[in-house]
């Protein structure tokens, strides 16, 4: 049976870092879903639109070549209906969210990965900010 990987993330202003993440939970499986967050979700979450639509960074994630499938992550309460709807074997998540999915143990494998340092969206944007 091919193991199906789930991760989760905004993608907004795609960076190394999360390349980086996407690569390394494709080696957990054979097939790589990953819930892009909507425009709605990230409004609510971080108080700010992202700079990528959700359109456009659903296009980006999909078109990586570990990718297999893409999908919009409506809420943060659905994880474990989208880890029962994909059939997923193993959720991945970066370690800033270490401990918070570990509910979901009872159906899937759950890994956090060590993000990669010195790079986030938040920091690019002031530097590409300072710049103009
Ligand atoms: N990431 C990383 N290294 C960085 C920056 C990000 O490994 N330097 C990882 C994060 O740990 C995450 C993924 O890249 O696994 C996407 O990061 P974000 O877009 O910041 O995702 P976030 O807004 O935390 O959304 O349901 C959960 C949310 O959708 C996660």
């Amino acid at each position: 049976m091919p193991r199906t990987v789930l991760t989760f993330g905004t993608f907004d202003v795609f960076h190394v870092g999360h390349l980086r993440v996407i690569e390394r939970a494709a080696t957990y499986g054979d097939r790589l879903v990953v819930g892009v967050s909507s425009d709605a979700l990230n409004q609510s979450k971080k108080g700010r639109q992202p700079v990528f639509s959700q359109a456009e960074r659903l296009a980006i994630v999909g078109a990586l070549k570990p990718v297999s499938e893409v999908f919009v992550e409506e809420s943060l309460e659905l994880k474990r209906h989208y880890i029962e709807q994909f059939g997923a074997d193993v959720l991945v998540m970066g370690d800033d969210w270490e401990g918070r999915f570990d509910e979901f143990r009872d159906v899937c494998e759950v890994v956090y990965l060590p993000r990669t340092p010195a790079i986030s969206t938040t920091a690019l944007i002031e530097k590409i900010s300072d710049l103009a």
